[in-house]
């Protein structure tokens, strides 16, 4: 083992120990550290040949410590928790961008693929469990300068097990898809995936259907100097995604709905509007070449004067949704209750230097991801010590409530003032908000802690004017107000969704339900804050309902590079993500515990009492070698079904005991080897 496998065990426990022991390992291609059943992964940047068929039986049906920490050995333990014990299991992934969550997320899913059950029918389903990733990547995900291949929304799948532990199908909710970046990239950053692979992929008969041109330069969407990207071949990735999507079950038909869509946007793109006076005085859009207008409505089947209407006198935004996925709808709507795994893989934590709405989103998202995980570790760690029958002592720990409480609470949370800003009647900018912010944030007794010392909303006169600042568990972020107002409020006017659900375009049809004229609801939408709120706590309520299995990813350095791991930047990570607390949690009653027959196992050979075999019971065998081994009766627990080690001193003194052991043992096979010859 390179340093220490389980940073439990690390002694002297510091964060200079931690850094130092994550560096040996990733140095040693060891990229996966546990924290007891968590797992720290630290992004190679380069393929190890550590995720291959021989690896997956490796850790198959293996017990969680017997190997070298693996994100294999979480999924296995996962799988075999699902399928054994009936007990549903969530995998969250949490990190920054690029280190590694959708990547550690597929390397989950073709483990339980590679060992769950087979079958013609079984391994259909598992192909388009699998398949689906390169088709919501294509769409959802774009090249930012942080990942090449970012993920621009939360993804949670809930996949669907019978009681054989065999799949039965999944359900894929999506969280606040980054729509801006449809019209706008920041430098250096380039659009949705798919734009670039149909312009590169498709067959010339293809790109003429959709009346496309395979050059980029020729679209205003697909900012030029970062159309390509080295190591991406968008060409062979079309072919990719056109098969995936055969394989998740599109029809040819909706394939080819779905990429006149995508050549409509692009097509969308190219409008551009002028201004034209009228004799009253004011000014009014008016498009300037009528060609790209004329052809995005042949691709939608929308006639050109309801749509040039709809255009000239409103702008274009789009809704935030919720949209539910289901592979495989008969077996999964099925009534009979599922086992389920879900697996969380959502944008981590971001701080830009231009920080807007959308940040503030996802950092909440982060904020409430951190509370849960704070939670259900202690919850676990508790329950586990009363169905053991040990004594829970209360662990200090950094509670981040107060932060989602900031942020969240219905009455004078963030989001809440937002809202009443977005619904109040007169004039409405984004500066009136913050005026609200900064006056109910200073003078309102019930944020009077939040404005003592440990306030997480730092109301300073140094910030910005347009701008206020929030303490979060991960580090300071500046909020710019500027579009919050409108981004919350997420209006698409009325006559756009009317000029879309008009077109004879199935696709585009579904797409806008709210246009259907027979349906039409005067109510206001809620607004996207409040949409994202809502999704966000069903999610929590989810997650919770489940057993949670952790996989907190590290990036090793800004750079994309392999080999190089920057100490400041892990270090940052670590802390924000709370593994040093998290470790300390473990330690804090028992280090260390094992089921009796898998302890007795390891150890048997350090007694001559149970070596060879142990006749009775694993938990005698375990106290009689304990007793042999004149361990001190205050560093062990026995308990239900586990042996509870307190110090980790102990287990190095079996570990070393046996590695003497085994040591002694080779030797005296070589002599006797010797004597033969
Ligand atoms: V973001 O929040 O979606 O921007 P992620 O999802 O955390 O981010 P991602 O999984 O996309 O990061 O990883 C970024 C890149 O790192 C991948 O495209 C791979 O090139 C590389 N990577 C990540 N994990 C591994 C791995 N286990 N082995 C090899 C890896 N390369
Ligand atoms: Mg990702």
């Amino acid at each position: 083992m390179i340093g220490v496998g389980d940073m439990v065990l690390l002694e002297p426990l510091t964060e200079d120990s931690f850094l130092e022991n994550l560096k040996k390992r990733f140095d040693h291609n060891e990229i996966y550290t546990y924290i007891g059943s968590v797992v720290i992964s630290l992004n190679p940047y380069r393929s190890l040949p550590i995720y291959t068929p021989d690896k997956v039986e490796e850790y198959r049906n293996r017990n969680f410590y017997e190997l070298s920490p693996h994100i294999y050995a979480l999924a296995d333990e996962a799988y075999r928790s699902l399928r054994d014990q009936d007990k549903d299991q969530c995998i969250l992934i949490t990190g920054e961008s690029g280190a590694g969550k959708t990547e550690a997320s597929k390397l989950v899913m073709s483990y339980v693929a590679a060992v769950c059950g087979k079958g013609q029918e079984v391994n259909k389903v598992k192909e388009q469990l699998l398949q689906s990733n390169p088709v919501l990547e294509a769409f959802g995900n774009a090249k930012t300068v942080r990942n090449d291949n970012s993920s621009r929304f939360g993804k949670y799948m809930d996949i669907e097990f019978d009681f054989k532990g065999d799949p039965l199908g999944g359900v894929i909710s999506n969280y606040l898809l980054e729509k801006s970046r449809v019209v706008k990239q920041p430098r250096g950053e380039r659009n949705f995936h798919i734009f670039y692979q149909l312009l590169s992929g498709a067959p010339d008969d293809t790109l003429k259907k959709l009346k496309l041109e395979r050059d980029f330069s020729k679209y205003n969407y697909l900012s030029l100097d970062s159309a390509t990207v080295s190591g991406l071949d968008d060409a062979a990735n079309f072919r990719t995604v056109r098969n995936a999507m055969q394989i998740v079950g599109f029809m040819e038909d909706e394939m080819q709905s779905v990429l006149e869509l995508v050549a409509a946007v692009l097509k969308l793109g190219n409008i551009e509007f002028k201004p034209e006076s009228r004799c009253n005085g004011m000014d009014e859009s008016r498009i300037k070449d009528k060609n790209d207008l004329k052809e995005m409505c042949e691709l939608l089947g929308t006639e050109q004067s309801v749509l040039e209407r709809a255009f000239s006198y409103r702008t274009v935004e789009a809704k935030m949704e919720k949209v539910s996925t289901t592979l495989n709808v008969a077996q999964a709507q099925a009534k009979t209750r599922h086992k389920v795994m879900g697996v969380l893989d959502i944008y981590g934590f971001e701080i830009f230097e231009d920080n807007s709405f959308e940040q503030f989103i996802i950092n909440y998202c982060n904020e409430k991801l951190q509370q849960i995980f704070i939670e259900l570790t202690l919850r676990e760690e508790q329950e586990e010590y009363i169905r053991e029958g040990i004594e829970w002592t209360n662990i200090e720990y950094f509670n981040n409530a107060v932060i989602c409480d900031l942020i969240e609470n219905n009455q004078n949370g963030i989001l809440a003032m937002l809202d009443e800003e977005c619904l109040r009647p007169g004039t409405v900018t984004d500066e009136t908000f913050l005026d609200k912010l900064n006056t109910i944030c200073a003078d309102h007794q019930h944020f009077e802690s939040r404005l003592s010392k440990n306030s997480k909303f730092l109301n300073d006169h140094s910030l910005p004017h347009n701008c206020f600042r929030i303490q979060h568990y991960a580090g300071k972020v500046l909020y710019r107000v500027e579009g919050f107002v409108d981004k919350n409020n997420d209006l698409l006017y009325r006559d756009l969704s009317q000029a879309m659900y008009k077109a004879n375009h199935s696709l585009i049809k579904q797409l806008f339900p709210e246009g259907n004229p027979a349906k039409v609801n005067l109510k206001r939408p809620p607004t996207a804050g409040f949409q994202f709120k809502a999704s966000v706590g069903t999610l929590m309520s989810n997650l919770q309902s489940k057993n949670p299995n952790y996989i907190r990813c590290i990036k090793p350095n800004d750079k994309k590079a392999s080999h190089v791991f920057n100490g400041s930047l892990v270090c940052h990570q670590a802390r924000y993500l709370g593994l040093m607390e998290n470790v300390r949690v473990r330690r804090a009653g028992y280090a260390f515990r094992q089921a009796y027959e898998p302890c007795l196992e390891r150890y048997k050979m350090l007694c001559k009492n149970t070596w060879p075999h142990w006749k009775g019971r694993a938990r005698q065998g375990v106290e009689v070698l304990m007793t042999d081994l004149q361990v001190p009766a205050e560093e062990f627990s026995y308990c239900r079904s586990k042996i509870f080690i307190r110090n980790p001193r102990t287990l190095f003194f079996l570990e070393e005991k046996r590695k003497q052991c085994l040591e002694d043992l080779a030797t005296l096979i070589q002599k006797i080897y010797k004597g033969w010859k």
